[in-house]
């Protein structure tokens, strides 16, 4: 087959292999789907072309095309019949749905001002169309534009970007395999990045013997090779990376020369760790001193790859954590060399799509703020129409003023009943809306609460871009043809642009004619042109800002603040929000599993996942079971202060004492706090007050 006809969207030939990104998560594996007659009937490996999975497949990855091919897509427009959240609709054509939803538009901005009108992006559409949704929002009049992507790297992304002026990973995957120690810390990649952990990490451990250490309340797969093994209770790993650093300076261990020529701010780091000690660590995190200190002095001596992730994003206290993180790679000189990685890790096949076009409450899609005159007047003359100068409301800012300053909301491939904190206080703010739209490819629990339903064509339904964790920048390709009316969400946004009157600026008729726009409004991506993608499906490395590989290690010579070195942060301890007291005895985490995606709407519909991870469960310690009177399979509720969850109690020594976790798939959200960090917005998605009862049967 030549590469021509490997790229063709017509569909009227028997069988054939279309090169397609995997739609989970960020590890970014490229595979055939094999498509017959505009169907995907599984999927193979791509021998043809480089690929980061180098031929393998996680259970996800296998199951890709599972879900699109479900019996329950959304079809047709629906307009709501029944109650808010009781999910009774009536089907409508595609004219009455844009017309419906124009005219709201217009009589909200009328009435309330472009300001009470907010727009959610995705972590599940292409970077083209996470592009477009942009540039609608401010096209009606807003900034109020973010995404659940919120829960996921605002702790790390903002930290990163105050010490060392970005925050994307510094490092390709095949760097851990050239470092000495690798710490994973509150991250399971054997389920989140599993072909990553199989074919970067466990063979880094493997063949070229790299220490491993994780930091975890609990026990999983891929924390088997762990030299050491870290259990803090949830919220306080803040307490170690503080004693880390009390120790790397007070034992005079950090890299000199590094931290004299590179960074700035050391003695207001030095003054501010200095009574952080390991002995206080232990006492507030429950692990022990001496562990603090041996892996303090292990990355202050190899060269290092920190691996973190949720466990250590989703937290209030996050921001301040993920500072002093930064600080120890700085100050270690673990940064700007082979060998090492740190960074942020956006967790879905587009999470950086999202964040790379700017879709956040007080960003232009060039990266800069929405308060810079000379930046937003760049964009204003390239866009064509004025741009508001004042910060929008992140998304929790965006439900607590639901039916207050916000009238009307937009979502776009998110499912923020089940995936924001507080799922309850979530609901009844959706209920206060005046005008719901949500665009998806099923009917959520968030459609649910919808007054119009758009029905979205899902990945290998359309051509687009995605960008993986480690900065790729790669092209996926129609490969099915989505069900009933169901549209592209960039096609979606075209039309319903004509339909507000705006239609002059949205003149696109496929997303190629996107993304040579977004390479010349987002330089950062200059290089990664339709053309350049399709005849190399390895894609490049963003900052790509000419056509070419792009730029595989980050900050050789500076970083990209405006001296060029790593500007320390003077870190502080700071109180989780909520600590168990004698009402609430138990800390409550959650995690994921390599069989889910999220609130489970796409997986749940993927036969082979959903049969092999049937249902949710709760992990509890022999020695609380024992305290709370719980079996291993009893029926079990879980409360906090917010809601109650019923649930399987599963036994077991691979969690900490003192500490219960649920896989979030399900309902954890009706349990945790939306209470948020002033600057980040982070909200306390993973450290919570809980208790547990047995219920009877
Ligand atoms: N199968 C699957 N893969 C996914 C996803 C999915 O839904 N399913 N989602 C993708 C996305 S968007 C993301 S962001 C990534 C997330 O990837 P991860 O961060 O790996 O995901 P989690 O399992 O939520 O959290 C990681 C670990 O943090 C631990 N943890 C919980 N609380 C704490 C704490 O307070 N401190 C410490 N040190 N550890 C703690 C948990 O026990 C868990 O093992 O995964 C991506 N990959
Ligand atoms: N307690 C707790 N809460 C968490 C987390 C946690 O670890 N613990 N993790 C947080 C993290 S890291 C993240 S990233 C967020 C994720 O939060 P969400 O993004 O809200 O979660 P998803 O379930 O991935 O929702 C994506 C939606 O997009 C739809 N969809 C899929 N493809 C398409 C498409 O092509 N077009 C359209 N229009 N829709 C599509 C899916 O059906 C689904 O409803 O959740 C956060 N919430
Ligand atoms: S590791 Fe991630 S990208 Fe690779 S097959 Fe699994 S879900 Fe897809
Ligand atoms: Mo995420």
């Amino acid at each position: 087959m030549t590469s021509q006809s490997v790229y063709s969207e017509v569909m009227n030939v028997a069988e054939k292999l279309v090169p397609v990104v995997c739609p989970w998560c960020s590890v970014g594996c490229r595979f055939y789907a094999v498509s017959v007659n505009g169907y995907i009937r599984k999927v193979e490996f791509d021998y043809d072309h480089p690929t980061v999975n180098r031929g393998r497949l996680c259970p996800k990855g296998v199951a890709a095309y599972q879900f699109i091919n479900s019996p329950d897509r959304l079809k047709k427009p629906l307009r709501r019949v029944g109650e808010k959240g009781e999910g009774k609709f009536e089907e409508i054509s595609w004219e009455e749905a844009y017309r419906i939803i124009a005219e709201k538009i217009h009589e909200v901005k009328e009435t309330y001002g472009p300001e009470a009108l907010a727009f959610l992006g995705s972590e599940k559409i292409t970077f083209e169309e996470n592009y477009l949704v942009h540039k609608f929002s401010k096209a009606v009049g807003t900034n109020n534009l973010d995404f659940p992507g919120r829960y996921c790297q605002y702790s790390n992304s903002p930290a990163r970007t105050k010490v060392f002026g970005s925050s994307a990973a510094t490092n390709p995957f095949e760097d851990i395999a050239k470092a000495e120690l690798v710490l994973i810390w509150g991250h399971n990649p054997a389920e989140t990045a599993p072909v990553m952990f199989g074919q970067y990490l466990e063979k880094a451990v493997i063949d070229n013997d790299v220490e491993m250490i994780v930091i975890d309340p609990r026990s999983t797969r891929g924390h088997k090779y762990a030299s050491l093994h870290l259990k803090p209770y949830p919220g306080t790993d803040l307490a170690i990376a503080l004693a880390m650093l009390n120790v790397i300076i007070g034992e005079d261990l950090y890299d000199k020369e590094f931290v004299q020529e590179r960074t700035a701010g050391f003695e207001e780091l030095k003054e501010a760790v200095k009574n952080y000690t390991p002995e206080w660590a232990e006492k507030v995190a429950g692990v022990p001193a001496e562990d603090i200190r041996k892996i303090a002095r292990l990355v202050a001596s190899r060269r290092t790859a920190f691996l973190v992730n949720e466990g250590m994003n989703q937290h209030v206290n996050g921001f301040n954590l993920a500072l002093a993180i930064a600080d120890i790679v700085a100050i270690t000189g673990n940064i700007g060399k082979e060998g090492v990685w740190s960074g942020i890790f956006p967790g879905a096949q587009c999470g950086f799509c999202a964040a790379m076009t700017g879709i956040a409450p007080n960003k232009l899609p060039t990266g800069k703020l929405v308060t810079d005159e000379a930046a937003r007047a760049e964009v204003e003359r390239l866009w064509g129409f004025p741009i508001p100068d004042w910060p929008g409301l992140d998304l929790t800012g965006m439900i607590r003023e639901a039916g207050g300053r916000i009238r009307m909301m937009y979502i776009i491939g998110g499912n923020i009943a089940k995936s924001a904190p507080n799922s309850a206080w979530v609901r009844e703010g959706l209920k206060k809306l005046d005008f719901l739209v949500v665009q998806d490819v099923f009917m959520t629990d968030t459609a649910k609460y919808a007054d119009v339903v758009l029905p979205a064509a899902a990945w290998f339904e359309k051509t687009g871009t995605a960008i993986s964790a480690e900065r790729r920048v790669q092209r996926t390709y129609k490969a099915a043809e989505a069900p009933g009316e169901a549209k592209p969400d960039w096609l979606i946004l075209v039309e319903l642009a004509k339909e507000l009157g705006l239609g002059e600026y949205f003149k696109y008729e496929h997303p190629d004619e996107i993304l040579r726009e977004i390479n010349s409004v987002i330089p950062l991506f200059k290089g990664a042109t339709p053309e350049y993608l399709a005849e190399h499906p390895e894609g490049c490395f963003f900052p790509c800002t000419e056509p070419g590989e792009g730029t595989k290690v980050l900050f050789r010579n500076g970083f990209k603040t405006s001296d060029g070195r790593a500007h320390l942060v003077a870190v502080d301890w700071m109180e989780p929000p909520e600590t168990p007291d004698e009402e609430y005895p138990l800390w409550l985490t959650n995690f994921r599993l390599v069989g889910h995606w999220h609130t489970g709407t796409m997986t749940e519909e993927s036969p082979s996942l959903q049969k092999r991870w049937p249902e949710e469960y709760v992990m509890i310690n022999p020695a609380d079971a024992r305290r709370f009177n719980v079996r291993d399979g009893d029926l079990v509720k879980i409360e906090t202060r917010r809601g109650e969850v019923i649930t399987r109690a599963v036994v077991t020594d691979h969690i900490r004492e003192g500490v219960i976790a649920m896989p979030w798939h399900w309902k954890v959200n009706f349990l945790t706090l939306e209470e948020t960090h002033p600057v980040t917005k982070m909200a306390e998605l993973k450290a919570v007050a809980a208790r547990i009862s047995r219920v009877e049967e």
